[in-house]
C-alpha cells in the first residue's frame, strides 16, 4: 500500500479532471473546499485553480470513508485526526489511470487566429478542426474566453469596419453558438441541484456569452436550463412561478434590453420562492451607473466573474 503522502503537490489539474477522477461534482468539490478548506489549491493569474495528485487522492480517502457510511463532516474530522498525528492515510489503490495532457503546440491566442482565418474563410471543416484540437488540449473554459471571445471580437471589429460581410458574422456566430450547444446537451442535469435558467433580456440576440455561462455552470452541476434570446420579463416571471428556479440570470447589451429588467426582480420578490435575478452584459459593463437602480445581482464583467458569483450565491 501506498501512503498518500507520497503522490506529488504539483499543481496541475483543473476542477474538471479532479472531479472526472474522484467522480465528485465540481460544484461539490468546492462547497467542501470553501466549509472544510480541505484542499489548498494553487490559483494560476487568471483564477482557475489546480490541483495535485495528491489532492485527488485526498478526496477520494474521503469519499470512500463516505461509501463506508460517514458524513461528509465526520469523514474530514478523521482525515484531520490522523493528520494532527503526523500520519498520511494509505491511498486508494488507483481504477484510473492519470489523463494523458496532450502538451499545447500553440498558446490559445494562436488557435483564436485560426479560428478567425477559418470563419471569415467559410472553412467550416477547418474551424471544426481547430475547435477538436483546442478541445484536446485545453479546458473548455478557456476555450471559451481565450479563443472564442477574440475572435467574436475580432470579427465585430471587422463587419464594423465593414471588411466582413453580415453574412459571414452570421456565418461564424453560428457555428460557435453550435458548438456551445452541442456541449451544452453533453453535461448531465442533476434534478435535485440548484436551478438556474439562463437567457437574454428582451430584444437582446447576443447570445454567446450567456450561452457560455449555461455551458460552464451546468458543468458545475447546477441544473441549468438555456432560455436563448429575447425573453419578455412578465412571461419569465410567470414560468419562474411554474418551476420555481433559484436564480435567474440574464445578459442585456443594450439599454432598451436592460431597461424592462429594472422592475424584474421586484416581481420575484412575490413568488413563493423569491428567486435571485443575477444580471450582466455589454450594457452594464460600459454603464456602470446603470446597475445602481437594478435590483438583483450584478454578477461580474465577464463570464469567470460570474461563475465564482454564482457559486458564492448558491452553494
Ligand atoms: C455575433 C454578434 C451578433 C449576432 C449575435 C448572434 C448570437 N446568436 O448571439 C447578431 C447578428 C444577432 C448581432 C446583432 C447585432 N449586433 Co452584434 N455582435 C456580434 C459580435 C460579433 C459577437 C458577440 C459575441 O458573442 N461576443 C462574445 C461574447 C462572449 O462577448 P460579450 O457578448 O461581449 O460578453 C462579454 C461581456 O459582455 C460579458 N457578458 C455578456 N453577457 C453577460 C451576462 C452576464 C450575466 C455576465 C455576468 C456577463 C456577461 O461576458 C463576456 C466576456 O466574458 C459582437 C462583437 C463583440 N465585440 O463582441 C457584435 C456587437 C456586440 N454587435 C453590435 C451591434 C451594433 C449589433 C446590432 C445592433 C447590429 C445591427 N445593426 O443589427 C444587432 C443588435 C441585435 C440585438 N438587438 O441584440 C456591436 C455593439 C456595439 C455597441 N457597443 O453598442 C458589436 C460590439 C459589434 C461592433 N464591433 O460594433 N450581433
Amino acid at each position: 500500500m501506498v501512503s498518500i503522502a507520497e503522490y506529488t503537490t504539483d499543481p496541475k489539474y483543473t476542477i474538471k479532471v479532479l472531479s472526472e477522477r474522484t467522480g465528485v461534482r465540481p460544484v461539490t468539490l468546492r462547497a467542501w473546499e470553501r466549509r472544510y478548506d480541505l484542499l489548498n489549491p494553487d490559483r494560476l493569474d487568471n483564477n482557475y485553480r489546480l490541483y495535485s495528485e495528491r489532492d485527488i487522492q485526498i478526496i477520494r480517502w474521503i469519499t470512500h470513508r463516505m461509501d463506508e457510511g460517514l458524513s461528509i463532516s465526520n469523514a474530514v474530522r478523521e482525515y484531520r485526526g490522523l493528520r494532527a498525528e503526523g500520519i498520511w492515510p494509505e491511498a486508494l489503490p488507483s481504477v484510473m489511470a492519470p489523463e494523458p495532457t496532450l502538451a499545447p503546440r500553440f498558446p490559445t491566442s494562436a488557435y483564436a487566429d485560426q479560428l478567425y482565418k477559418a470563419l471569415t474563410g467559410h472553412n467550416e471543416a477547418e474551424a471544426k478542426k481547430i475547435v477538436d484540437a483546442t478541445q484536446s488540449m485545453y479546458d473548455i473554459q478557456a476555450i471559451f474566453l481565450e479563443v472564442f471571445y477574440p475572435c467574436l471580437v475580432e470579427i465585430g471589429e471587422a463587419w464594423y469596419r465593414g471588411e466582413i460581410r453580415i453574412a459571414t458574422e452570421h456565418f461564424a456566430s453560428a457555428f460557435i453558438r453550435g458548438v456551445l450547444m452541442n456541449l451544452l446537451g453533453a453535461f448531465p442535469i442533476y434534478s435535485t441541484a440548484p436551478k438556474i435558467l439562463i437567457g437574454c433580456a428582451p430584444e437582446e440576440f447576443h447570445e454567446i456569452a450567456p450561452l457560455m455561462l449555461a455551458v460552464l455552470l451546468r458543468r458545475d452541476g447546477y441544473q441549468v436550463e438555456y432560455l436563448g434570446a429575447d425573453l419578455p420579463v412578465d412571461d419569465l416571471v410567470f414560468y419562474a412561478e411554474d418551476i420555481s428556479p433559484d436564480m435567474i440570470i440574464l445578459s442585456a447589451s443594450f439599454e432598451h434590453s436592460a431597461r424592462p429588467l429594472y422592475k424584474m426582480q421586484a416581481l420575484l420578490d412575490e413568488l413563493p420562492g423569491q428567486p435571485k435575478l443575477g444580471f450582466g452584459g455589454r450594457y452594464f459593463n460600459e454603464n456602470p451607473s446603470a446597475r445602481e437602480g437594478m435590483r438583483g445581482i450584478f454578477l461580474g464583467a465577464g463570464i469567470d466573474e460570474a461563475i465564482q458569483n454564482v457559486h458564492d450565491l448558491l452553494d
